[in-house]
């Protein structure tokens, strides 16, 4: 068994020695034990690693300080919520707010002294960190797009069911953190978890078959509505998809969710909860590079997988019908919710509101969701919808905006719309390279690249991510950029806009400042042989690496 198994088992309901750690002043950091734990809580210890080598150096401590995650299934969050976030980020964390791929809130920055206060003004606002990180279900995505049918009300609503029926039954994170005291019980019984909780994160999301912008097959369970007229009727059940993986280690991988069965909507939670015991049972438990759901599918095998679910959901799983077509709509810019009212689509390029420079993204948000009462919801690309805004308000909010040089899904290009960047240095403890701080140059230099071969008007996505763990899903969509060593990237190809195909990677260990460079090349490919509507993942794949290669291009691209 890994060490966390005995602390999870130890811990009495996740309590540990959390309190009597947070409440020692004489130290910034906690034992690892309570770092194990206080995951589950929604938060990870961390230092600023730009500052580590020249603080050791002068024979003090790291920066210590912690990252708080909160739970939104499927992204909405109410006017006074968002508010309340925003005055934290000031109040203890380092003055920005940060749109997470599973659209989430994460503050960072946040020192030991105030990290129960923090947690407890995030649940005050009936939110929560609980249950956002650690070995348990996270946060429960669904279309962001506040479309007001009854499809996505169907969506909305069964994500912040799932969201409440997964979280743990122990009162341990209330006490804690709201209380503010160590209750001294046994822990509670945990009917779905266990003792020891699973043997590792659980990732859950459900899509619209026209709407797969959550990235579905990316979840531990992907579900995917059977649509009938007005309403959900049922869902394809699609288990083991992940994207961790390790570089050099091949038996660590992406893998894409398979279609395991299909259940009537009356049955969701059940078949939820089925998955999750299958993962909880089987999940390994000595090894956390492999104990993801995904091993198991394919240690095991399909139909092995499918009678261990029979057993735990009570019977057979109607067999899943072939995936539907899935697609992937634009969210940004000014779209009709079907109630007569609006939402505007904002870019936030790597989800950071931060205000920086003459873009003043987080004082402008603050006033024009104050003002106008909007509902905002985070979305899985990283940007913020402002939903629920009158025919009337409409040049009043873009005006308001644009004051404060907010920028517009129309002043960026396809590509800097659709990328994707990963928070990885300073606060990521496993990043390898750079990702949200090279976002801007990066695609910059993409975009010229594109330019030259008039191609800058296509929809094409990025991910960049600071290591091989795949926060910003690198391995599906167009181009993934992963890092690999300081100033270095694994560049992979070949995958779908849509989310439906793993990539490959063409390049390895390619320098920062060769990125584009090596991308060139398959641009220029791309406009002379291109069928027409053919997506740029799409004709990587149809060509295929040995081809990609071949294509007349700088040689020297990777590190000596
Ligand atoms: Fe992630 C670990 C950030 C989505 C796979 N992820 C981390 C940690 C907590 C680093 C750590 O363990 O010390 C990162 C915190 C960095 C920081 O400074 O904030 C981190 N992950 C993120 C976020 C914030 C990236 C972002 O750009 O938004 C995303 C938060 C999601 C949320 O709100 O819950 C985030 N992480 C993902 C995704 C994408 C997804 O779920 O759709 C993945 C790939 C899918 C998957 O789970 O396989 C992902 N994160 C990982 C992994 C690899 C897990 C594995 O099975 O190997 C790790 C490392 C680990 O767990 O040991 C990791
Ligand atoms: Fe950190 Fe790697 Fe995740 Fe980026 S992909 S946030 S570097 S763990």
């Amino acid at each position: 068994m890994s060490g966390i198994e005995g602390v999870k088992a130890a811990s009495r309901g996740l309590r540990g020695d959390i309190a009597t750690e947070l409440a020692d002043a004489t130290t910034p950091q906690v034992t690892e034990a309570t770092y194990g734990l206080l995951k589950f809580h929604g938060t990870y210890e961390q230092h600023d690693r730009d500052t580590a080598t020249a603080l050791k150096q002068a024979g003090q401590e790291k920066d210590w300080q912690f990252m708080v995650r909160v739970r939104i299934p499927a992204g909405r969050l109410t006017a006074a919520q968002y508010l309340a976030l925003d005055d934290l980020a000031d109040r203890h964390g380092n003055g920005t707010l940060r749109i997470t791929t599973r659209q989430t809130i994460q503050f960072h920055g946040i020192a030991k002294r105030d990290l129960r206060e923090t947690i407890a003004a995030v649940d005050a606002t009936l939110l929560t960190t609980f249950a956002t990180c650690g070995d348990v279900a996270r946060n429960v995505m669904a279309t962001a797009a506040p479309v007001k049918d009854g499809v996505h009300a169907m969506l909305e609503e069964s994500a912040r069911m799932l969201s409440a029926a997964l979280l743990p039954r122990t009162r341990a994170h209330h006490a804690i953190f709201v209380a503010g005291e160590d209750d001294g019980t046994e822990g509670e019984e945990e009917p779905l978890y266990g003792a020891t909780y699973l043997p590792r994160k659980f990732k859950i999301g459900l899509a619209h078959p026209a709407d797969n912008s959550i990235d579905v097959l990316a979840n531990d369970l992907g579900l995917i509505a059977e649509v009938t007229g007005e309403a959900i009727t049922g869902w394809i059940v699609c288990v083991g998809g992940g994207h961790g993986m390790t570089h050099n280690k091949p038996r660590t991988y992406p893998r894409l969710a398979t279609p395991v069965g299909r259940v009537d909507h009356a049955d969701l939670l059940a078949a939820v909860e089925a998955v999750i015991r299958l993962s909880r049972d089987f999940g390994d438990r000595s090894d956390r590079k492999r104990a993801r759901l995904k091993y198991v599918i394919d240690d095991m095998g399909l139909d092995w997988v499918k009678d261990r679910l029979a057993e735990r959901f009570g019977r057979r799983m109607d067999e899943p019908p072939a995936l539907p077509t899935l697609a992937i709509p634009d969210h940004l810019g000014w779209h009709a919710q079907g109630d007569g009212r609006w939402w505007l689509g904002l870019p936030v390029p790597s989800g950071r509101i931060a205000d920086l420079g003459q873009v003043k993204l987080r004082a402008a948000l603050r006033p024009v969701i104050a003002r106008f009462g909007l509902s905002p919801i985070l979305t899985p690309q990283q940007d913020i919808l402002l939903a629920d805004v009158a025919e009337a308000d409409r040049g009043a909010v873009e005006r308001s905006l644009r004051s404060l040089g907010v920028e517009f899904a129309e002043d960026r290009s396809p590509l800097a719309r659709w990328a994707l960047a990963c928070p990885a240095l300073p606060t990521c403890g496993l990043a390898l390279a750079e990702a949200e701080r090279v976002r801007e140059p990066m695609i910059g230099a993409i975009e010229a690249a594109l330019a030259r071969h008039g191609l800058l008007d296509e929809r094409i996505s990025v991910r960049i991510t600071g290591c091989p763990n795949g926060c910003a899903r690198p391995y599906a969509g167009d181009i993934g950029i992963v890092g690999r060593m300081p100033g270095h990237y694994a560049l992979h190809v070949g995958g779908d806009f849509e989310g439906t195909r793993l990539s490959y990677m063409l390049h390895d260990k390619v320098k920062e400042a060769a990125v584009a460079d090596a991308l060139a090349p398959l641009f220029a490919a791309f406009a002379a042989l291109r069928y027409s509507n053919e997506g740029f993942g799409d004709f990587c794949h149809r060509l295929g690496r040995d081809a990609l290669l071949a294509l007349p291009g700088p040689t020297k691209l990777a590190a000596d």
